[in-house]
Formats: C-alpha cells, structure tokens, sequence
C-alpha cells in the first residue's frame, strides 16, 4: 500500500484509499440481513431523486455522456472513497449519532489506518526529527457521560504541516503522525504533536474535476483525527479543530461543529498548549 516511490497525485493517493478500504473486513457482512423492501425503497428513492433532477433541469445527452464519463474516471482513479466520504459521510454521521449524550463527532474520512504505533498514555506522536509545525501540548482525558474515568484508547491521526498523511503521499515514513495513546484508570492522556496544515482535496483527478468545473474549492480546514474507545462505550470517531481557520466555515466535506473548534493556548516558546477530553455514550445492550 506504500506511495513512497510514485508522486503525489490523486491516482496514487485514491488508489492507496481504495486499497485500504477493500483491506478491512466485507462492509457487505454488516448488512447481510438487509429486507428486500429496504433495498428497493432505498434504491428507488435515489434514483428518483436524479430522475426529477434531470426532467427538472433538461438535462441533455452531452451532459449525460460526460456524467458517464466522470462516474468512469472517478473508478479509474480510486476517488470513491474520497468522493464519498467528502460530499456524502457527513449526512450518515449525523443520522448514526443523533441520540448521544456524550461528545460530539465528526467523519472518519478516507485516511484512517488500523493498528498504528502504541505509545502509552503520555507521549509523542511519531513523527520525523525536526517534523515542521507549530508545536502542540494536548492533554485531555476520557470519561463516561457521567464523568467517571475511564481506561481506554485514543488514536490519533493528522496531516503534517505541508497538508499530507503518511501512507497516501510519497516518501512520508509509514506511521508518521499515526498513533494510539492508551490511558490508565484515570483516563488521562497527553499527547505531543505539530499542528497540521489546512488539507486541499486532490485536484487532479475526478473530484478536482467536478471542483474547478462547478467552481468550488478544495479545501478543508486543518484538523486533527481521533478514534477513541473504552470497554462498555460506543466508539466516538471525531475531528478536532483549530479557531480562526478561514475553512472552518466552508469546509468542503461539511464536517465542522462548534464542538469540535479547540482553544490553543500560546506558550512563551512558541507551542501551543490545548485542553480537550471525550465524553463517551454507553453502549446500548
Ligand atoms: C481528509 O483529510 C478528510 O479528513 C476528509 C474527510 C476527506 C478528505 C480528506
Ligand atoms: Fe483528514
């Protein structure tokens, strides 16, 4: 899966996202028991819906060609899970965590990776000698909704200071700026890492296509990853912001909340210093 010998371009970076996605287990097994009646409601609902869009639109032939066209190239390029995870995650994440309690959410994206480097409750997140970037201080801790502490795992993963994740851009050591912190019974976790730079989607490829062609832009704001778990609670998968991010508004993926904006404090020498913790739901039983 490793891009460390082609460049970066959204072909070597949508087919590493694509491999990643066929590498974890069926998503079809989840869904095994699916009624009929689902399937049909589900499938006829969308495809009535870009019925209606091109009587409403008189849509013509050539505009139909290049839909064909496009839809191809987006395969071609592995930007299905770009593609999906940008324009369309955001809507299943705010359906799946309507009911919690506990912290708010945000989208997985393309670019998670299971199984990155253990480091304990207190330490660095891997990353190169000199790894530019404002430095940050994170410390936090996970609790229940009710506030009791609680032994578990956070993983985080970001973006270096250029806009890149390691094992989807060429020549980025495998883990770098991937990791998982497991906490003690107290909860409490502190994390040292860069701040990441506002990512711009791949414009060279499908989804930069249909982004220059409808006049869109490609950026998300900087942000920050984090998978966190304990026993007995549901996962929370969030992305964590910083303010005065000119994207936050705007984030092309739809996937800030207020929630989700941090408040860095400045330090004398010049890192950053963020309070931030997770509040997680029960798991329902
Ligand atoms: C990202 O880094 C990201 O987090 C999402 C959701 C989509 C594309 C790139
Ligand atoms: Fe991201």
């Amino acid at each position: 899966m490793s891009t460390t010998d082609e460049t970066a371009t959204a072909a070597a970076s949508g087919a590493a996202a694509t491999e990643r996605f066929h590498h974890d287990k069926s998503p079809y097994d989840a869904v095994r028991d699916t009624p009929k009646e689902r399937v049909d409601l589900l499938a006829r609902e969308v495809l009535s819906a870009i019925h209606d869009t091109i009587r409403r639109h008189q849509v013509t032939y050539d505009e139909y060609n290049a839909l064909k066209a496009w839809l191809i190239q987006v395969g071609e390029d592995g930007e299905w899970p770009l593609f999906l995870d940008v324009w369309v995650e955001h809507v299943v994440e705010d359906v799946a965590t309507a009911d919690r309690q506990g912290s708010k959410g945000s989208i997985e994206g393309p670019y998670y990776v299971p199984n990155a480097p253990e480091r304990g409750a207190d330490a660095d997140l891997p990353m190169r000698d000199g790894e530019a970037g404002t430095p940050l201080l994170w410390e936090g801790s996970i609790t229940s909704v009710d506030g009791t502490p609680l032994a578990g795992t956070v993983e985080l993963w970001h973006a270096d200071a250029d806009g890149y994740y390691s094992q989807f851009a060429p020549g980025i050591p495998e883990w770098n700026l991937r990791g998982s912190f497991t906490t003690g019974p107290d909860g409490k976790f502190r994390i040292r890492t860069i701040q990441p730079a506002p990512y711009q989607i791949p414009t060279d490829g499908a989804c930069g296509k249909l982004i220059a062609a409808a006049g869109w832009h490609a950026w998300r704001p900087a942000h920050l990853h984090v998978k966190v778990s304990a026993p007995g609670h549901q996962e929370l998968i969030a992305q964590l912001y910083f303010p005065g991010d000119p994207h936050n508004d705007d984030d092309i993926a739809n996937a800030v909340k207020p929630e989700l904006i941090l408040a860095p404090v400045g330090q004398d020498d010049g890192s950053a210093r963020i309070d931030y913790g997770f509040a997680l739901d029960r798991q329902e039983d």
